[in-house]
């Protein structure tokens, strides 16, 4: 383990594989154990964890990329050999608390991805809330080829992406999907040139950074629960949520920054 705390300012004890740094409100956070294309073993995982638990005050988004070619080839294929059916179970549950952090953290969290974007490395990136993939991504789950199941979550998170039957084919005949179909089937959100995504993510934490805090929360936390609820208790969480933001201070003050036209109009680049 290396503290993290003197060299970026995060009070978290991360593990060599990991590398935080902080560019004002935006934490960054890298996998960097390139020389195994960035294979997800238990220190990582669990340091991703402390990472999303522990943001210090003043970090309101955060970008999460690959050091080296590839973003994250999935699970650490070498730790898999020695686990029981126990194990295993405690295992997947340990990678489901570890993304919780990141889909339902403190902050939205941009996702960079280039290379390969497989297996668990998927599963890592679809627990982002926006993810920028370089031209070099490629997205595949080679669990079906090694004899094993999808165990990060990509069984709830991915089909609301790509759908069930795209996870499926992607699982039963090994199919791999280039940068452009990922974009063109919801795995991506933003499309970008090699060596373009890091600043492309920053770019898109910033902004982010610069919402509200409350719809930042309501995004985040609400919209999916609510997108999974039934339309009638939906509805009725939908018009509390909007409620609890429109009685917040903040927006009072950016709503009335706009009829005093001191904010930006919705406009077209
Ligand atoms: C690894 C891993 C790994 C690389 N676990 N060690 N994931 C996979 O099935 C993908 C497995 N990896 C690959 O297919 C390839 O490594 C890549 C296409 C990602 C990259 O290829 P390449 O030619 O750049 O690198 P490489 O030579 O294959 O790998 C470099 C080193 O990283 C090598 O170790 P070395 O000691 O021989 O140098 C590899 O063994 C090592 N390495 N990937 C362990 N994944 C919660 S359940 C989730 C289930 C899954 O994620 S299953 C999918 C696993």
């Amino acid at each position: 383990m290396s503290a993290a705390k003197s060299d970026s300012g995060f009070d978290v004890e991360l593990p060599r594989s990991l590398k935080a740094e902080r560019r004002g409100e935006v934490a960054i956070l890298r996998l960097a154990r390139a020389q195994k294309r960035n294979a997800l073993d238990d220190p990582t995982v669990f340091g991703i964890e402390a990472f999303f638990s522990a943001l210090p005050e003043g970090i309101r988004a955060a970008v999460l990329a690959g050091e080296g070619e590839h973003f994250c080839a999935g699970l650490d294929l070498s730790e898999l050999t020695a686990r029981d059916t126990a194990q295993g179970i405690a295992h997947s549950r340990g990678w489901h608390r570890a993304f919780e952090r990141i889909e339902f953290g403190k902050v939205p969290v941009v996702a960079v991805l280039h290379g390969a974007v497989v297996g668990g490395g998927l599963e890592l990136a679809a627990a982002c809330h926006i993810r920028v993939a370089e031209s070099s991504a490629y997205y595949a789950l080679p669990e079906g080829s090694r004899g094993i199941y999808v165990g990060g979550g990509a069984s709830v998170r991915l089909p609301r992406l790509i759908g069930t039957s795209r996870m499926m084919d992607m699982m039963l005949t090994g199919r791999i999907y280039d940068a452009g179909e990922g974009q063109a089937c919801g795995m991506s959100h933003y499309l970008v040139a090699p060596g373009e995504g890091l600043a492309k993510g920053i770019e898109l934490a910033e902004r982010i950074a610069g919402n509200s805090p409350m719809t930042n929360f309501a995004v985040t936390h609400v919209l999916p629960r609510i997108a999974e609820a039934d339309p009638a208790s939906g509805y009725l969480t939908e018009a509390l949520m909007a409620a609890i933001a429109q009685g917040d201070d903040e927006a009072k003050a950016r709503l009335k920054a706009f009829l005093e036209k001191r904010a930006p109009k919705t406009v077209r680049n």
